[in-house]
């Protein structure tokens, strides 16, 4: 058990530290009165026994678990729109703090699951007392619609231990359209919401000054 907690300290860092960073840069968007892509930041350490599980079914041997299994430390932002994905996308790449070590594309190319979101990889550099230390970690951005399928979609993975009924299988993926589509309208009308809401905030602000 020490062991774990001797591996895992570093993700936790890492975990903790990049959830402030992210917070952080939705607050300056905030206080600069632009609509911000970062909607919310959750972030969490990927529990031992999922952990064992992965490396088992992919076959990882447990000493090779911090180059191979990328996804021990998880941060996930929602944004509102498809289009912040790009924005926040870019946010991370021009990033001095860390480094993007790959790059997948679930939205243009989504999982046969229905699955949508775009991952990033990124080494992160964590300051240890032994020294600098470079943990992976996998950063999930995504709209809210398609974190509630993908949200949904995981409990049920999870009830069914991934053998989900053939039938409720069709239904995720109709659901999992249903999502694009919510996206693609909010689109169309995204100009619409964020002088709504630019108009909220500045009240809420008014009336915070009073
Ligand atoms: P506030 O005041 O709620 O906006 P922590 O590290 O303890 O701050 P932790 O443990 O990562 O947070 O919690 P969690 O459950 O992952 O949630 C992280 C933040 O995301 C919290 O905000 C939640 O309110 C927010 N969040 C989670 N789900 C949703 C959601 O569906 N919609 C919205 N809008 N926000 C959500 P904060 O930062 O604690 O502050
Ligand atoms: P958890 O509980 O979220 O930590 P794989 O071989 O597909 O299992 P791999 O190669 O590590 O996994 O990478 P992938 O598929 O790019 O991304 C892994 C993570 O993306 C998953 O972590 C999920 O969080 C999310 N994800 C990928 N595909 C799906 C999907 O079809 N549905 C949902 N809901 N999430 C998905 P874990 O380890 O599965 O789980």
């Amino acid at each position: 058990m020490r062991k774990w907690e001797i591996l895992l300290a570093p993700y936790n860092q890492a975990v903790d530290e990049l959830k402030v960073k992210l917070r952080g840069v939705r607050e300056q968007y905030l206080k600069s009165s632009k609509h911000t892509p970062i909607e919310f930041v959750t972030g969490r350490v990927k529990p031992i026994s999922s952990i064992i599980d992965k490396a088992s079914r992919k076959n990882i041997p447990l000493d090779r678990l911090e180059q191979e299994l990328q996804d021990i430390a998880g941060v996930r932002i929602i944004t509102q729109f498809v289009e912040d994905i790009e924005t926040v996308v870019e946010l991370i790449r021009n990033r001095k703090d860390f480094e993007v070590v790959e790059e997948i594309n679930y939205i243009s190319e989504k999982k046969p699951s229905g699955y949508r979101s775009y991952h990033m990889i990124l080494k992160y550099p964590v300051q240890t007392i032994d020294g600098e230390k470079n943990v992976l970690v996998e950063l999930q951005i995504r709209t809210m619609a398609m974190n509630f399928w993908a949200t949904i979609e995981h409990s049920l993975r999870y009830k069914y231990r991934g053998e989900i009924p053939q039938d409720i299988l069709m239904k995720l993926q109709r659901s999992s359209e249903v999502a694009f589509l919510l996206d693609e309208e909010m689109s169309i009308i995204r100009e619409e919401v964020r002088e709504a809401q630019q108009i909220v905030t500045a009240k809420e602000e008014q009336g915070r000054k009073l």
